[in-house]
Protein backbone atom coordinates (compact mmCIF):
# COMPACT_ATOMS: atom_id res chain seq x y z
CA UNK A 1 0.00 0.00 0.00
CA UNK A 2 1.28 3.49 -0.57
CA UNK A 3 2.18 5.65 2.18
CA UNK A 4 0.79 8.62 2.66
CA UNK A 5 3.23 11.15 4.17
CA UNK A 6 2.88 15.13 5.76
CA UNK A 7 5.75 17.20 6.15
CA UNK A 8 4.62 20.34 8.02
CA UNK A 9 6.93 23.27 8.51
CA UNK A 10 6.11 26.86 10.25
CA UNK A 11 6.66 29.71 7.59
CA UNK A 12 9.16 31.89 8.89
CA UNK A 13 8.50 30.51 12.34
CA UNK A 14 10.14 33.04 14.94
CA UNK A 15 8.92 36.05 13.20
CA UNK A 16 5.46 34.75 12.72
CA UNK A 17 4.89 33.97 16.83
CA UNK A 18 6.77 37.61 16.94
CA UNK A 19 3.86 39.19 14.51
CA UNK A 20 1.02 37.26 15.91
CA UNK A 21 2.10 38.85 19.41
CA UNK A 22 2.31 42.50 17.45
CA UNK A 23 0.08 42.52 14.29
CA UNK A 24 2.11 46.07 13.43
CA UNK A 25 4.66 43.81 12.33
CA UNK A 26 2.92 41.82 9.91
CA UNK A 27 3.77 42.59 5.77
CA UNK A 28 7.01 44.15 7.05
CA UNK A 29 10.41 43.23 6.61
CA UNK A 30 11.26 41.54 10.26
CA UNK A 31 14.39 39.93 11.27
CA UNK A 32 14.64 37.60 14.83
CA UNK A 33 17.88 37.32 16.03
CA UNK A 34 18.85 40.36 18.25
CA UNK A 35 19.78 43.95 18.01
CA UNK A 36 21.67 44.56 14.06
CA UNK A 37 24.55 46.56 16.18
CA UNK A 38 24.93 43.71 18.16
CA UNK A 39 26.83 40.48 16.80
CA UNK A 40 25.50 37.45 16.18
CA UNK A 41 23.27 36.20 13.07
CA UNK A 42 19.92 36.39 11.86
CA UNK A 43 17.92 33.05 13.22
CA UNK A 44 14.72 33.97 11.57
CA UNK A 45 13.53 36.60 8.32
CA UNK A 46 10.17 37.42 7.06
CA UNK A 47 9.95 36.58 3.32
CA UNK A 48 9.76 40.50 3.00
CA UNK A 49 12.93 40.77 4.27
CA UNK A 50 14.31 37.68 2.49
CA UNK A 51 13.60 39.46 -0.91
CA UNK A 52 16.33 42.08 0.09
CA UNK A 53 19.05 38.99 0.11
CA UNK A 54 18.58 38.01 3.94
CA UNK A 55 18.60 34.78 5.39
CA UNK A 56 18.95 32.81 8.46
CA UNK A 57 22.90 32.25 9.43
CA UNK A 58 23.55 35.96 7.79
CA UNK A 59 25.62 37.89 10.27
CA UNK A 60 22.73 40.58 11.52
CA UNK A 61 25.34 43.97 10.85
CA UNK A 62 24.95 42.50 6.93
CA UNK A 63 21.44 41.54 7.31
CA UNK A 64 20.96 45.84 8.48
CA UNK A 65 23.54 47.09 5.30
CA UNK A 66 21.10 44.63 2.60
CA UNK A 67 18.23 46.19 4.30
CA UNK A 68 17.99 49.09 6.35
CA UNK A 69 14.69 49.56 7.08
CA UNK A 70 14.00 46.07 8.37
CA UNK A 71 12.75 45.34 12.55
CA UNK A 72 15.05 43.71 14.38
CA UNK A 73 13.57 41.81 17.35
CA UNK A 74 15.77 39.93 20.43
CA UNK A 75 13.09 37.50 20.38
CA UNK A 76 12.61 34.82 23.35
CA UNK A 77 12.54 31.19 23.52
CA UNK A 78 10.09 30.37 25.78
CA UNK A 79 7.59 31.82 23.46
CA UNK A 80 9.04 29.64 20.84
CA UNK A 81 8.64 26.65 22.86
CA UNK A 82 4.93 27.43 23.90
CA UNK A 83 3.82 27.29 20.20
CA UNK A 84 5.40 24.91 18.94
CA UNK A 85 4.40 22.31 21.96
CA UNK A 86 0.73 23.84 20.78
CA UNK A 87 1.78 23.02 17.13
CA UNK A 88 2.72 19.51 17.66
CA UNK A 89 -0.62 18.47 19.71
CA UNK A 90 -2.36 20.23 16.83
CA UNK A 91 -1.00 17.69 14.56
CA UNK A 92 -1.51 14.48 16.97
CA UNK A 93 -4.90 15.44 16.42
CA UNK A 94 -4.84 14.45 12.35
CA UNK A 95 -3.04 11.22 13.55
CA UNK A 96 -1.08 9.48 15.85
CA UNK A 97 2.28 9.13 13.74
CA UNK A 98 3.95 12.14 14.37
CA UNK A 99 7.56 12.98 14.17
CA UNK A 100 8.75 16.13 15.34
CA UNK A 101 12.06 17.24 13.73
CA UNK A 102 12.31 20.73 15.28
CA UNK A 103 10.46 23.39 17.17
CA UNK A 104 8.50 24.17 14.03
CA UNK A 105 8.72 20.87 11.25
CA UNK A 106 7.04 17.42 11.81
CA UNK A 107 6.51 14.16 9.51
CA UNK A 108 3.54 13.30 9.85
CA UNK A 109 1.80 9.41 8.56
CA UNK A 110 -1.61 9.60 7.68
CA UNK A 111 -2.36 6.67 5.71
CA UNK A 112 -5.48 5.84 6.34
CA UNK A 113 -6.80 9.07 7.81
CA UNK A 114 -6.90 10.95 4.98
CA UNK A 115 -11.00 9.31 4.07
CA UNK A 116 -12.34 11.24 6.99
CA UNK A 117 -11.33 14.27 5.67
CA UNK A 118 -12.52 13.44 1.80
CA UNK A 119 -8.74 13.43 0.42
CA UNK A 120 -5.58 14.01 1.15
CA UNK A 121 -5.97 17.83 0.08
CA UNK A 122 -8.56 18.83 2.03
CA UNK A 123 -6.79 16.68 5.41
CA UNK A 124 -3.89 19.17 4.23
CA UNK A 125 -6.15 22.23 4.12
CA UNK A 126 -7.91 21.15 7.44
CA UNK A 127 -4.14 21.49 9.14
CA UNK A 128 -3.19 24.33 7.78
CA UNK A 129 -6.50 26.11 8.74
CA UNK A 130 -6.09 24.44 12.50
CA UNK A 131 -2.94 25.65 12.63
CA UNK A 132 -3.73 29.31 11.38
CA UNK A 133 -7.18 29.46 13.59
CA UNK A 134 -5.40 28.36 16.88
CA UNK A 135 -2.03 29.89 16.52
CA UNK A 136 -2.05 32.13 13.47
CA UNK A 137 0.52 30.77 11.89
CA UNK A 138 1.05 30.07 8.36
CA UNK A 139 2.19 26.75 7.57
CA UNK A 140 3.39 25.37 4.31
CA UNK A 141 3.03 21.02 3.98
CA UNK A 142 4.36 18.71 1.45
CA UNK A 143 2.47 15.61 0.52
CA UNK A 144 3.80 12.19 -0.75
CA UNK A 145 4.86 8.92 -0.52
CA UNK A 146 8.14 9.02 1.56
CA UNK A 147 9.73 11.28 3.83
CA UNK A 148 12.45 12.88 1.54
CA UNK A 149 9.91 13.99 -1.39
CA UNK A 150 7.19 15.21 1.09
CA UNK A 151 9.67 17.46 2.74
CA UNK A 152 11.19 18.54 -0.25
CA UNK A 153 7.57 19.15 -1.51
CA UNK A 154 6.78 21.48 1.36
CA UNK A 155 10.00 23.57 0.76
CA UNK A 156 9.41 24.36 -2.44
CA UNK A 157 6.04 25.47 -2.18
CA UNK A 158 6.53 27.99 0.62
CA UNK A 159 5.27 30.38 2.10
CA UNK A 160 1.71 29.71 3.21
CA UNK A 161 2.09 26.34 0.44
CA UNK A 162 0.60 23.23 0.02
CA UNK A 163 2.40 20.55 -2.77
CA UNK A 164 1.47 17.05 -3.27
CA UNK A 165 3.78 14.94 -5.23
CA UNK A 166 1.48 11.89 -6.15
CA UNK A 167 2.50 8.28 -6.11
CA UNK A 168 4.71 7.45 -9.14
CA UNK A 169 5.68 10.95 -10.02
CA UNK A 170 8.21 10.78 -6.85
CA UNK A 171 11.12 10.47 -9.48
CA UNK A 172 10.20 13.10 -12.06
CA UNK A 173 9.50 15.37 -9.36
CA UNK A 174 13.09 15.28 -8.27
CA UNK A 175 14.57 15.22 -11.36
CA UNK A 176 15.12 18.93 -12.26
CA UNK A 177 15.87 20.20 -8.59
CA UNK A 178 19.65 20.41 -7.93
CA UNK A 179 21.37 17.72 -5.95
CA UNK A 180 22.17 19.85 -2.68
CA UNK A 181 18.11 19.40 -2.11
CA UNK A 182 18.72 15.72 -1.01
CA UNK A 183 19.36 15.03 2.66
CA UNK A 184 22.97 14.34 3.02
CA UNK A 185 24.44 16.73 0.24
CA UNK A 186 26.44 19.54 2.10
CA UNK A 187 28.61 21.53 0.35
CA UNK A 188 31.29 19.02 0.25
CA UNK A 189 29.41 16.22 -1.42
CA UNK A 190 28.14 19.00 -3.64
CA UNK A 191 32.10 19.73 -4.64
CA UNK A 192 32.37 16.33 -5.65
CA UNK A 193 29.23 15.62 -7.36
CA UNK A 194 29.84 19.06 -9.47
CA UNK A 195 33.62 17.87 -9.94
CA UNK A 196 31.74 14.75 -11.80
CA UNK A 197 29.26 17.12 -13.76
CA UNK A 198 26.52 16.02 -11.79
CA UNK A 199 24.18 19.14 -10.69
CA UNK A 200 20.65 17.93 -10.33
CA UNK A 201 18.83 14.61 -8.82
CA UNK A 202 18.22 13.65 -12.63
CA UNK A 203 21.87 12.97 -12.93
CA UNK A 204 22.81 11.73 -9.56
CA UNK A 205 19.64 8.95 -10.37
CA UNK A 206 21.56 7.91 -13.29
CA UNK A 207 24.93 7.35 -11.49
CA UNK A 208 25.54 3.89 -11.08
CA UNK A 209 25.42 2.39 -7.16
CA UNK A 210 29.04 1.00 -7.26
CA UNK A 211 30.22 4.66 -8.55
CA UNK A 212 28.00 6.46 -5.86
CA UNK A 213 29.61 3.68 -3.04
CA UNK A 214 32.96 4.13 -4.19
CA UNK A 215 32.79 8.27 -3.68
CA UNK A 216 30.65 7.93 -0.62
CA UNK A 217 30.99 5.12 1.05
CA UNK A 218 27.56 3.85 3.08
CA UNK A 219 25.47 7.17 2.37
CA UNK A 220 26.31 6.58 -1.51
CA UNK A 221 23.59 3.66 -1.13
CA UNK A 222 21.15 6.56 0.63
CA UNK A 223 21.89 8.64 -2.18
CA UNK A 224 21.52 6.30 -5.39
CA UNK A 225 17.90 5.35 -3.59
CA UNK A 226 16.66 9.27 -2.72
CA UNK A 227 17.59 10.70 -6.23
CA UNK A 228 15.33 8.12 -7.77
CA UNK A 229 12.52 8.77 -5.29
CA UNK A 230 12.84 5.69 -2.84
CA UNK A 231 12.40 6.24 0.47
CA UNK A 232 10.73 3.90 2.92
CA UNK A 233 12.08 5.62 6.28
CA UNK A 234 9.77 5.04 8.29
CA UNK A 235 8.10 7.80 10.06
CA UNK A 236 9.19 7.72 14.21
CA UNK A 237 6.78 8.72 16.57
CA UNK A 238 9.57 8.74 19.58
CA UNK A 239 9.53 12.31 19.59
CA UNK A 240 12.61 12.39 21.35
CA UNK A 241 15.29 14.75 21.03
CA UNK A 242 18.31 13.48 19.32
CA UNK A 243 20.80 16.44 20.41
CA UNK A 244 20.66 19.03 22.68
CA UNK A 245 22.97 22.09 22.49
CA UNK A 246 23.78 25.89 23.69
CA UNK A 247 26.02 28.37 22.18
CA UNK A 248 26.57 31.78 22.02
CA UNK A 249 28.69 34.83 20.36
CA UNK A 250 30.85 36.80 22.37
CA UNK A 251 30.37 40.46 22.57
CA UNK A 252 33.67 40.72 20.97
CA UNK A 253 36.54 37.64 19.95
CA UNK A 254 38.54 36.25 22.43
CA UNK A 255 41.19 33.96 23.49
CA UNK A 256 40.71 34.53 27.26
CA UNK A 257 41.23 31.43 28.79
CA UNK A 258 39.01 32.15 31.91
CA UNK A 259 36.13 33.10 29.65
CA UNK A 260 35.65 31.01 27.55
CA UNK A 261 36.00 28.43 30.18
CA UNK A 262 33.32 29.98 32.00
CA UNK A 263 31.31 30.54 29.35
CA UNK A 264 31.53 26.66 28.50
CA UNK A 265 30.72 25.50 31.49
CA UNK A 266 27.80 27.73 31.99
CA UNK A 267 26.61 26.32 28.36
CA UNK A 268 27.15 22.46 29.88
CA UNK A 269 25.32 23.21 32.91
CA UNK A 270 22.20 24.43 30.40
CA UNK A 271 22.82 21.28 28.51
CA UNK A 272 23.01 19.20 31.58
CA UNK A 273 19.73 20.42 33.12
CA UNK A 274 17.64 19.85 29.87
CA UNK A 275 19.38 16.43 30.05
CA UNK A 276 18.27 15.69 33.07
CA UNK A 277 14.66 17.23 33.03
CA UNK A 278 14.31 14.94 30.01
CA UNK A 279 15.46 12.00 32.01
CA UNK A 280 18.08 10.77 29.60
CA UNK A 281 22.02 10.71 29.09
CA UNK A 282 24.08 10.97 26.72
CA UNK A 283 27.05 9.42 25.17
CA UNK A 284 28.61 11.94 22.96
CA UNK A 285 29.73 15.11 23.72
CA UNK A 286 30.38 18.21 20.88
CA UNK A 287 32.58 20.75 21.04
CA UNK A 288 31.37 24.14 18.17
CA UNK A 289 34.03 26.69 18.23
CA UNK A 290 33.20 29.62 15.51
CA UNK A 291 36.72 31.40 14.76
CA UNK A 292 37.00 35.54 14.09
CA UNK A 293 37.06 34.68 10.03
CA UNK A 294 33.30 32.38 10.41
CA UNK A 295 35.95 28.89 9.96
CA UNK A 296 33.44 26.85 12.48
CA UNK A 297 34.66 23.73 13.65
CA UNK A 298 32.81 20.88 15.85
CA UNK A 299 34.87 18.58 17.90
CA UNK A 300 32.98 15.07 19.05
CA UNK A 301 34.21 12.85 21.76
CA UNK A 302 32.37 9.54 22.94
CA UNK A 303 31.70 8.92 26.54
CA UNK A 304 32.56 5.24 28.11
CA UNK A 305 30.01 5.70 29.59
CA UNK A 306 26.57 7.74 29.06
CA UNK A 307 26.22 10.58 31.62
CA UNK A 308 23.91 13.55 32.82
CA UNK A 309 26.38 15.32 35.11
CA UNK A 310 27.50 18.80 33.95
CA UNK A 311 30.37 17.59 35.54
CA UNK A 312 31.33 15.12 33.14
CA UNK A 313 29.73 17.42 30.32
CA UNK A 314 32.20 20.10 31.38
CA UNK A 315 34.73 18.34 31.57
CA UNK A 316 35.17 16.65 28.01
CA UNK A 317 34.26 19.90 26.48
CA UNK A 318 37.21 21.57 28.06
CA UNK A 319 39.59 18.84 27.28
CA UNK A 320 38.31 19.53 23.57
CA UNK A 321 38.23 23.31 23.99
CA UNK A 322 42.03 22.93 25.12
CA UNK A 323 42.83 20.57 21.81
CA UNK A 324 40.56 22.86 19.37
CA UNK A 325 42.82 26.40 21.13
CA UNK A 326 46.11 24.32 20.47
CA UNK A 327 45.40 23.91 16.42
CA UNK A 328 44.00 26.80 15.64
CA UNK A 329 45.80 30.56 16.77
CA UNK A 330 42.53 32.84 15.60
CA UNK A 331 40.35 34.63 18.49
CA UNK A 332 37.18 32.35 19.06
CA UNK A 333 33.47 34.81 18.03
CA UNK A 334 31.60 31.94 19.13
CA UNK A 335 31.11 28.51 21.37
CA UNK A 336 28.90 26.38 21.62
CA UNK A 337 28.11 22.29 23.48
CA UNK A 338 26.23 19.89 23.17
CA UNK A 339 25.25 16.64 23.74
CA UNK A 340 23.78 13.58 21.15
CA UNK A 341 23.57 9.82 21.39
CA UNK A 342 20.73 10.16 24.07
CA UNK A 343 19.39 6.98 26.04
CA UNK A 344 17.00 6.11 28.92
CA UNK A 345 19.30 6.00 31.97
CA UNK A 346 20.98 2.50 32.85
CA UNK A 347 20.12 1.92 36.39
CA UNK A 348 21.56 -1.21 37.41
CA UNK A 349 25.19 0.27 36.19
CA UNK A 350 24.91 3.85 38.49
CA UNK A 351 24.71 1.35 41.29
CA UNK A 352 27.68 -0.07 41.28
CA UNK A 353 29.43 3.47 41.05
CA UNK A 354 29.21 5.74 44.04
CA UNK A 355 30.69 8.20 42.02
CA UNK A 356 28.30 8.50 39.71
CA UNK A 357 25.79 8.14 41.97
CA UNK A 358 26.62 11.00 43.90
CA UNK A 359 27.11 13.46 40.96
CA UNK A 360 23.78 12.57 39.95
CA UNK A 361 21.95 13.21 43.69
CA UNK A 362 23.98 16.82 43.65
CA UNK A 363 22.62 17.26 40.01
CA UNK A 364 19.15 16.64 40.92
CA UNK A 365 19.47 19.04 44.26
CA UNK A 366 21.07 21.70 41.80
CA UNK A 367 18.74 21.46 39.85
CA UNK A 368 15.32 21.37 42.26
CA UNK A 369 17.39 24.26 44.35
CA UNK A 370 17.51 26.39 40.58
CA UNK A 371 13.55 25.44 39.84
CA UNK A 372 12.49 27.11 43.18
CA UNK A 373 14.73 29.98 44.03
CA UNK A 374 16.29 30.77 40.55
CA UNK A 375 19.50 30.13 38.64
CA UNK A 376 22.01 32.49 40.66
CA UNK A 377 20.57 30.80 44.28
CA UNK A 378 23.24 28.29 43.56
CA UNK A 379 26.53 28.74 41.25
CA UNK A 380 29.76 26.27 40.51
CA UNK A 381 32.97 27.94 40.34
CA UNK A 382 33.76 27.28 37.07
CA UNK A 383 30.82 29.70 36.10
CA UNK A 384 31.63 32.35 38.57
CA UNK A 385 34.04 34.90 35.81
CA UNK A 386 30.60 35.39 33.92
CA UNK A 387 29.10 37.33 36.94
CA UNK A 388 31.07 40.45 36.35
CA UNK A 389 30.08 40.25 32.65
CA UNK A 390 26.35 39.62 32.16
CA UNK A 391 23.04 40.90 33.24
CA UNK A 392 21.70 37.66 35.57
CA UNK A 393 18.21 36.81 35.33
CA UNK A 394 15.89 34.38 37.77
CA UNK A 395 16.54 31.80 35.02
CA UNK A 396 20.42 32.58 34.38
CA UNK A 397 22.32 34.90 32.33
CA UNK A 398 21.70 37.14 29.60
CA UNK A 399 24.56 36.00 27.28
CA UNK A 400 25.14 38.15 23.99
CA UNK A 401 23.11 36.44 21.88
CA UNK A 402 21.56 33.47 23.72
CA UNK A 403 21.03 30.61 21.21
CA UNK A 404 17.19 30.85 20.34
CA UNK A 405 16.66 27.91 18.17
CA UNK A 406 17.60 25.45 21.57
N1 LIG B 1 16.55 28.82 13.59
C1 LIG B 1 17.64 29.34 14.27
N2 LIG B 1 18.89 29.32 13.71
C2 LIG B 1 19.07 28.80 12.47
C3 LIG B 1 17.96 28.26 11.76
C4 LIG B 1 16.71 28.30 12.36
O1 LIG B 1 17.49 29.83 15.38
N3 LIG B 1 20.29 28.79 11.91
C5 LIG B 1 15.22 28.91 14.20
C6 LIG B 1 14.54 30.15 13.70
C7 LIG B 1 13.49 29.68 12.76
C8 LIG B 1 13.19 28.28 13.26
O2 LIG B 1 14.40 27.81 13.87
O3 LIG B 1 12.35 30.53 12.76
C9 LIG B 1 12.78 27.35 12.16
O4 LIG B 1 13.81 27.23 11.21
P1 LIG B 1 13.51 27.13 9.67
O5 LIG B 1 14.76 26.72 8.98
O6 LIG B 1 12.29 26.29 9.44
O7 LIG B 1 13.26 28.64 9.21
P2 LIG B 1 11.97 29.55 9.29
O8 LIG B 1 10.81 28.86 9.91
O9 LIG B 1 12.36 30.85 9.91
O10 LIG B 1 11.68 29.85 7.76
P3 LIG B 1 11.04 28.92 6.63
O11 LIG B 1 9.79 29.64 6.21
O12 LIG B 1 12.05 28.89 5.54
O13 LIG B 1 10.77 27.58 7.21
CA1 LIG C 1 10.13 26.80 9.22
Amino acid sequence: MTRQIMHIDLDAFFVSVEQVLNPELKGKPVVVGGRPDRRGVVASASYEARAFGLHAGMPLITARRLCPRAIFIEGSFTKYRDASQKFMAILADFSPYLEPVSLDEAFLDVTGFESIHGSIQQMAVAIKQRIKDVLGLPASIGIASGKVVAKIAAELSKPDGLLEVAAGEERSFLAPLPAARLPGIGKKTERILNGLGIHTIGELSFMPLSALKSHFGVSGELLYRHSSGIDDSKVEPSGAAKSISRETTFGQDTRDRSLLKATLGYLGERVGAELRQKGRQAGCVTLKLRYADFLTITRRHTLIKATDADQTIFNTGLKLLTKALSQERQLVRLIGIGVSNLTEPGRQLDMLDSSGQRLEQLNKAIDRIRKKYGFSAIQSGRTLPLKDIFPERDDGYTLHTPSLSR
